[in-house]
């Protein structure tokens, strides 16, 4: 089927509003599909580039719960934050919406409804877990209980987070309502099925249309459909208080699925952007339509949506689905619940002007074929070796250079070498290298050709010198900047998919416009005469200490989230194992440091019948001038210590949080000296 290709419907993946955007996001889809829109705008190609917020399903709800608000308060704070930190970062999607509107709900309902009227649903009626205090059924996400499979006690009714095993909530033991804590009681409900099953082979010839696919899609769609029980009816509406109401007369307290709703998103956003024209890029079979999405949500992308379009009617299938694999961090899985992430909002307040080096290092270590492993040391190395050290550095060179040589204005060549007519060749023919990686989403291939471009010019520059011959062949040096020249108008053409804030920069430093893609395959960019500026460093090194910082900083969020963690409980002991201990009051009358020990305080601490020499480790807590009048409890019959030199006659009671700060015991000041702990 190669009909020519008129117009791209190009989708990414519509992030939860339950939260921020990680870089596991960006890499996974964000980047990709706008290098992809970016790269196909160049190319003059009709397109829409559709994204927004996914406000639905029972995360929110969770979410909500969690917070002790309402859904909507979620969906609005994190719409926004979602919308701006991808706008930041420079995602250049057409239009950003969000599925709570009204558009969506229209549209979402009628497409239910043509599906109900043409009988491609199933009505069925099944058992499900209702909380009979709560007075609603339960999501599955909302049950929790005992995993029948590792018997960790707070699996959850979709999956053990333990053990990992995938669950449904009737095989948990001893469940729980996680809203009220009572126990759920099953009682029958009735709901509307995609028959997935009966759609198999329809789907499974649609799939198999698409051989050419990655092999992780189309690998995993294979594995769904050749699986022993194969597609399995899944219900296309759920029993919550939040989401788009089903819109049939006997469908009180009951909203379409998340994941029914969800990707009609793609398609309320078009009628948002184009109004009726939205047709043409959702049913004509002239258009092509490219899904964004990273490798958990294959299923619902080449399956699910694809059997509700057919089972409608009049629409066109996906033709792409470029899905990429995870992208860990630090040798880590990324999770939210455990915050092991770096958020865009906070990249982007940290790294303020340094938007592209972070596209530049997730786009060059991008999951497209396996998981793969982000570090803020791979960062900084990328950064400052890649960005700084071969396109900054050679970006500025021709910039100073020119300015140094011809006051800025680019010199006539006069005869051509092998050289420079070997680089100017590979600067034309970069489009065409670089279009065949993007053309088949090899998105890291593509962006190495381009660094290649940069590469190129830093060799031409070291191998030819001018900065030797401006005295002596003021002829070849003019032919040198001329060349270098072109090549850096080329980069900056070349740059913009993957780097546009740097491509705009330079284009502008250049005095040119973002071309169109046809228009780069040339060997001369600018004519002599015209000028280059140069507005700074295209560039900058990150220095260890961000890097520090920002590693620092991961693993605080990480422990925060954690909360307070506790030693376990030692072994048992007697009562007359306790009596042995004399406790007593005391007040430190004295402090000084302990010489040579960073960690010692040797205190004078008066315990009413004598005073005694105590050396405490508490030298890095607190300073000698606070202790003096401090009540404390000691331990009065500890056999005597030489600690540096001193002797120590007994040990001070301190309590000590999780992270290791000291406080004392506290003792009323009323408590005289002497008096006995017990
Ligand atoms: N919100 C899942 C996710 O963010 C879901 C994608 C919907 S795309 C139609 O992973
Ligand atoms: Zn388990």
């Amino acid at each position: 089927m190669s009909t020519d290709i008129s117009r791209y419907t190009i989708t990414a993946a519509l992030p939860y509003a339950n939260g921020p955007v990680h870089i596991g996001h960006l890499a996974g889809c964000y980047l990709p599909s706008d290098i992809y829109a970016r790269y196909q705008r160049k190319q003059g190609r009709e397109l829409i580039f559709v994204c927004g917020t996914d406000e639905h399903g029972a995360a929110i709800n969770m979410k909500a719960q969690a917070e002790g608000v309402q859904p909507k308060e979620i969906v609005d704070k994190y719409h926004a934050i979602i919308r701006d930190s991808l706008k930041d970062i420079g995602i250049s999607f057409d239009i950003f919406s969000r599925t709570s509107n009204e558009t969506h709900h229209k549209t979402a309902q009628e497409f239910f409804k043509e599906m109900y009227k043409n009988g491609s649903l199933e009505e069925k009626t099944t058992a499900q877990y209702y909380d009979p205090q709560a007075g609603q059924f339960l999501a599955d996400r909302f049950i929790m209980g005992e995993c029948p499979n590792c018997h960790f006690a707070e699996a959850y009714g979709d999956q053990c987070e333990n053990c990992g095993t995938s669950l449904s909530p009737t095989e948990l033991i001893s469940p729980k309502s996680r809203l009220s804590g009572a126990a759920p009681e099953l009682k029958e409900t009735k709901h509307w099925f995609l028959p997935l099953d009966h759609l198999s082979d329809k789907i499974k010839s649609y799939i198999q249309s698409h051989k050419d696919w990655k092999p992780n899609v189309y690998g995993q769609c294979m594995s769904w459909l050749e699986s022993k029980d194969g597609l399995q009816a899944r219900s296309m509406t759920r029993d919550l208080d939040w989401g788009i109401p089903v819109p049939l007369d006997d469908a009180e307290g009951k909203v379409l699925y998340v994941w029914f709703d969800a990707p009609i998103g793609y398609i309320s956003a078009t009628k948002e952007l184009l109004g009726d024209a939205w047709v043409d890029y959702w049913k004509k079979d002239d258009t092509k339509l490219v899904h964004f999405i990273g490798k958990d949500n294959i299923v619902f992308h080449c399956i699910t949506f694809p059997a509700m379009l057919m089972e409608h009617g009049g629409f066109h299938l996906a033709d792409e689905v470029p899905a990429n694999e995870f992208l860990n961090l630090e040798g880590k899985k990324i999770s939210t619940s455990r915050n092991w992430a770096v958020w865009l909002h906070e990249y982007l307040e940290d790294f303020k002007g340094q938007e592209d080096v972070l596209r530049y290092v997730l786009t060059a270590t991008a999951p497209e074929s396996k998981d793969n492993d982000f570090t803020w040391l791979d960062f900084q190395t990328r950064n400052n070796s890649e960005l700084v050290a071969i396109l900054g550095n050679f970006v500025n060179r021709v910039q100073v250079l020119m300015q140094k040589y011809y006051d800025g204005a680019i010199p006539a060549a006069s005869k051509l070498e092998t050289v420079d007519e070997e680089a100017l060749t590979e600067v034309a023919a970069a489009p065409t290298t670089i279009e065949e990686s993007l053309e088949k989403y090899r998105f890291r291939e593509a962006l190495s050709r381009m660094m290649s471009l940069a590469r190129l010019g830093n060799k031409y520059l070291a191998d030819q010198e001018p900065w030797k011959r401006i005295k002596d062949q003021p002829q070849r040096t003019a032919t040198i900047m001329y060349v270098a020249a072109q090549i850096t108008a080329q980069l900056s053409q070349m740059m913009e998919p993957f780097l546009p804030f740097s491509a705009a920069k330079l284009q502008e430093d250049l005095g040119m416009e973002n071309w169109a893609w046809s228009e780069c395959s040339r060997k001369e960019f600018l004519a002599p005469g015209s000028k280059i500026a140069s507005s700074g460093h295209l560039f900058s090194k990150v220095e260890d200490k961000i890097i520090e910082a920002q590693k620092d900083k991961l693993e605080a969020m990480a422990k925060a989230a954690q909360g307070p963690s506790y030693e376990p409980v030692k072994d048992e002991i007697q009562f007359e194992d306790f009596t042995k201990l004399d406790l007593r009051v005391g007040t430190i009358v004295s402090a000084q440091k302990v010489k040579k020990a960073n960690k010692l305080l040797h205190l004078e601490v008066d315990l009413g019948f004598e005073t005694r020499t105590i050396v405490s480790g508490i030298a890095e807590h607190f300073s000698p001038e606070e202790l003096p009048g401090t009540k404390v409890s000691v331990v009065a019959n500890l056999a005597p210590r030489k600690l540096r030199g001193v002797m120590s006659q007994g040990m001070i009671l301190m309590a000590e949080d999780s992270d290791g700060k000291l406080t004392f015991t506290s003792v009323p000041e009323s408590m005289p000296n002497g008096s006995i702990i017990r």
